[in-house]
């Protein structure tokens, strides 16, 4: 009901409601919309109420609300459940629970706050709270697990998407999971897998993005290499606005890979990328590799021609760029 009564004021905006009209079209008490009218005040949601005109919208909280990213979502998969936490230790770790339970594929997991955030390869990831966007999906893909790396290069070239949606700011991917601008961080995406020998049980994507992330609400050791939509553009980015495109364009993607068009998401990978003909130095599993970034193949491999010309296929590592000086960043 109080969903309800929060879609009829959208309806009218800048217009009062008459208490009347409420009780009427949802067939509900005075009383009983004046309870779901301070449950929203709560919420953040500026309502004004004057006593002969009724109710009127005057201001929408900042904040990821399911029933915000849900009004004008374009989706059928992704995003049709979204679950909603303050604070959360971590999204993709509720999202695993969750998967376990069954929800239903496309599942999204937000929380305005992670306190502990993660990275890949038990790194943290920074998670401010309000700032930014810190979300997983739910995926259940009929696929063998080999194709797991595509979802994060599927990913990447959404969050780019996204990203040029909003505000019109172009960004880069760097292998396999960095979105960066002017080579800082503006995004991480971490791809989590539960597998039998050949085929997925589930995925769970975690992408966190800056967007409104001020310099000073990174930790230090952060400040220098990342950065957030707000510091590249100086301007404040609709966190409810990123979120619902980020889905949509997860979802395009998406659908694109499981219907086996994976070229089309590699050809805008490349399109995006700042590592293709880059030389690099790729910190893999065990072991440091350096050469010429050449090409990502049909898994989502990194191909990197080392100096001797033979070409190498990797499949998981971080990568650094070489700088004109012979440094690596
Ligand atoms: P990664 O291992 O590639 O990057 C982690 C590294 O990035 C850290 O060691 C640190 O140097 C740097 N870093 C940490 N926080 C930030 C930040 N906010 N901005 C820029 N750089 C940072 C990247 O792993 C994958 C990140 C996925 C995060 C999402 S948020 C929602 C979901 N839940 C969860 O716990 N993780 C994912």
């Amino acid at each position: 009901m109080k969903k309800e009564i929060l879609a009829l004021l959208k309806r009218n905006p800048g217009e009062y409601v008459s208490g009347e009209d409420v009780s009427h079209q949802l067939s509900v008490s005075r009383t009983a919309i004046w309870k779901h009218i301070q449950a929203l005040r709560e919420e953040g949601y500026q309502i004004e109420s004057q006593s002969r005109l009724g109710y009127r919208l005057q201001e929408v909280p900042d904040k990821l609300y399911p029933e915000e990213v849900q009004d004008g979502l374009s989706t059928n998969i992704i995003g049709q459940s979204i679950i909603y936490y303050e604070r959360l230790g971590s999204t993709n770790d509720l999202a695993k629970v969750l998967a376990a339970q069954g929800v239903i594929e496309g599942t999204v997991v937000v929380a305005e706050e992670q306190s502990s955030g993660r990275g890949r390869r038990g790194r943290a990831w920074a998670s401010p709270g309000g700032h930014g966007v810190w979300m997983s999906v739910l995926l259940r893909p009929k696929l063998s697990p080999a194709n797991a790396p595509k979802i994060t290069i599927m990913a990447a070239v959404a969050v780019v998407r996204a990203i040029e949606r909003v505000c019109g700011l172009k960004v880069g991917i760097k292998w396999p999971n960095d979105i960066v601008y002017k080579g800082k961080k503006l995004a991480g995406i971490l791809t989590e897998m539960s597998a039998e020998i050949d085929s997925i049980n589930h995925i769970v994507l975690g992408i966190g993005t800056n967007v409104n992330v001020p310099l000073e609400a990174f930790p230090e050791e952060i400040q220098e290499k990342g950065t957030s939509l707000l510091i590249a553009t100086g301007q404040q980015v609709s966190r409810v606005a990123y979120l619902r495109a980020l889905l949509e364009e997860l979802e395009v993607a998406y659908v694109q890979f499981c219907t086996e068009q994976f070229d089309t998401i590699l050809d805008g990978w490349r399109k995006h990328s700042v590592t293709l003909g880059e030389d690099v130095r790729v910190e893999g599993i065990g072991e440091v590799l350096f050469g010429t970034a050449a090409d990502i193949d049909s898994q989502g491999a990194l191909l990197l021609r080392q100096k001797d010309g033979e070409m190498v296929k990797v499949l998981a590592g971080d990568v650094t760029l070489r700088k004109e000086d012979g440094s690596y960043c």
